[in-house]
């Protein structure tokens, strides 16, 4: 069997472009190329392709960090194309994408990433960069996308090249305003008239994003090779489930995504809280208590009857009553899909790459739901039992004494607090920004205070069937 690329892809037998991969060119640069980007906004582009259509909208993906050496060498030999499997029970389907026509490393050649940035090509730039990549001022998450984006920028002003749209599809509230923010910040250091320039052309459309797409193991390589005869040496396993909704503020064009199935629309907003506070929420709470009960796969725990019920009287009770109702969207028929999405055994995502860097997804997954139900008077035990889940795994030891391998740009830190706190949430609560208004509220610093104790004391298990008797939400209140 041979490595994939564009000279082998003739002898492979799954779905694969059809169209002329060498007649497309770049108008897209994309920053931060994961599973993510590449099971999701590039397969919208590879549809497209298939139709005939974008031709001028590749994507020319981008790494900024050293450690993005592994995907350059995965995917240069393979001339960006790689294999996609979506799987659940009814079956794998794989497809070859090929909308990416190129990969930059940045540490490679900074000059070669500025310069495709400020291509007079190029006219709309896409970014994963995490969920912690907004906050310019974080010393443990160096803002370098900024720099690019505000260098690259820089010369489409003084060269005249025109603007791009900047769309973020990380999952953040309002992504498009928060990458503007920071953008119009970072720049604004640096020359006022730069920041200017953007603000006065440069749009940043929200978006919604969702596909679960689990980290990529040595099996899932193994699979793509057994099972699909496909030589590649960084395939993406995802769920078959995708969907993209995007609000219409491209000020230099766009391709017809609507065309792929993504929806346009006006105003993201009641989207994105829909899928940040149901789905993300939901994987954190199934991830920190997850990991204390020991599970290592999302879909275990999800098919746990106790967990399935814990989070449905989450979802129910403390989430639901938040949201805004989306016209033709039912938000039972959304949980019971999520719920099982969440169970899919084939794609075996890992509670691992849900607990990871939560100083960035807890304060944006559950916290504003805890801060809304304070604020309407209701003290919120479930969620908080979620964010209590966080903190006891953050002590790196699990009920068992078993360590606890944490990752996230504060770990140090985090788990240091944790450990001197244990039972006590106050270390960690008045850590930086991390809990902001939540760290001065009594109520709910009680209810944490409360959950962790039991948590420490009873283990998660007696903890969640405390929390869960009789009508009442919280042990204390029974
Ligand atoms: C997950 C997301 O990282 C997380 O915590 O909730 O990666 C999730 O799988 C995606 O947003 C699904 O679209």
């Amino acid at each position: 069997m041979t490595r994939l690329s564009d000279a082998t892809l003739k002898n492979v037998i799954v779905p694969k472009p059809d169209y002329d991969r060498a007649a497309v060119t770049d108008g897209i640069v994309h920053i931060g190329v994961g599973g993510f980007h590449r099971a999701h906004q590039a397969v919208y582009l590879d549809d497209l392709l298939g139709q005939g259509k974008a031709r001028e909208w590749g994507i020319c993906g981008v790494g900024l960090l050293p450690q993005d050496a592994k995907m350059r060498d995965a995917l240069a030999p393979q001339d960006g194309l790689y294999t996609v499997v979506a799987r659940d029970a009814e079956g794998d389907q794989a497809r070859i994408i090929g909308s990416l026509t190129r990969y930059l490393l940045a540490p490679d050649d900074p000059e070669r990433v500025l310069a495709a940035l400020a291509a007079p090509t190029t006219r709309l730039v896409t970014l994963t960069i995490t969920e912690g990549g907004y906050d310019i001022d974080d010393p443990d998450r160096p803002a370098v996308a900024f720099q690019y984006l505000a260098d690259a920028l820089d010369r489409r002003r003084r060269a005249g090249t025109g603007p791009v749209t900047m769309l973020s599809c990380d999952n953040v509230e309002g992504n498009g305003r928060v990458a503007r923010q920071a953008l119009l910040a970072f720049a604004g250091r640096r020359d006022p008239a730069l920041a200017d320039w953007i603000a006065a052309h440069v749009t940043f459309p929200s978006c919604m994003v969702d596909r679960i797409t689990p980290q990529t193991t040595d099996a899932d390589r193994a699979l793509v090779r057994d099972e699909f005869g496909v030589d590649d040496a960084w395939a993406v396993v995802c769920e078959p489930f995708r969907q993209w909704v995007i609000e219409d503020e491209f000020c230099s064009g766009r391709p017809p995504l609507e065309d792929a199935g993504a929806q346009m629309t006006g105003d993201v907003r009641p989207y994105e809280l829909i899928k940040l506070r149901l789905l993300n929420a939901g994987h954190s709470t199934l991830g920190y208590l997850g990991w204390l009960a020991g599970f290592r796969y999302i879909n275990e725990v999800a098919s746990d009857p106790q967990f399935q019920t814990f989070l449905r009287r989450l979802w129910d009770e403390e989430v639901t009553p938040l949201l805004a109702p989306v016209p033709g969207l039912d938000l039972d028929v959304y949980k019971a899909t999520l719920l099982h999405r969440f169970a899919n055994p084939r794609i075996a995502d890992q509670v691992a790459r849900i607990c990871l860097d939560g100083s960035a997804k807890v304060p944006r997954f559950l916290l504003p739901s805890v801060r809304e139900q304070l604020q309407c008077g209701h003290t919120p035990h479930l969620l908080t039992l979620a964010v209590a889940g966080w903190l006891r795994y953050l002590s790196g030891t699990d009920e068992q004494g078993r360590p606890i391998p944490i990752e996230d740009p504060m770990a140090a830190t985090l788990q240091e607090r944790a450990r001197a706190g244990g039972p006590d949430p106050r270390p960690l609560l008045s850590l930086g920004n991390l809990f902001g208004d939540l760290a001065e509220s009594p109520r709910f610093v009680a209810a944490l205070q409360s959950a962790l104790q039991h948590l420490y004391s009873e283990g998660t298990r007696a903890t969640l069937a405390a929390y869960m008797e009789g009508d009442k939400s919280s042990p204390a209140q029974k």
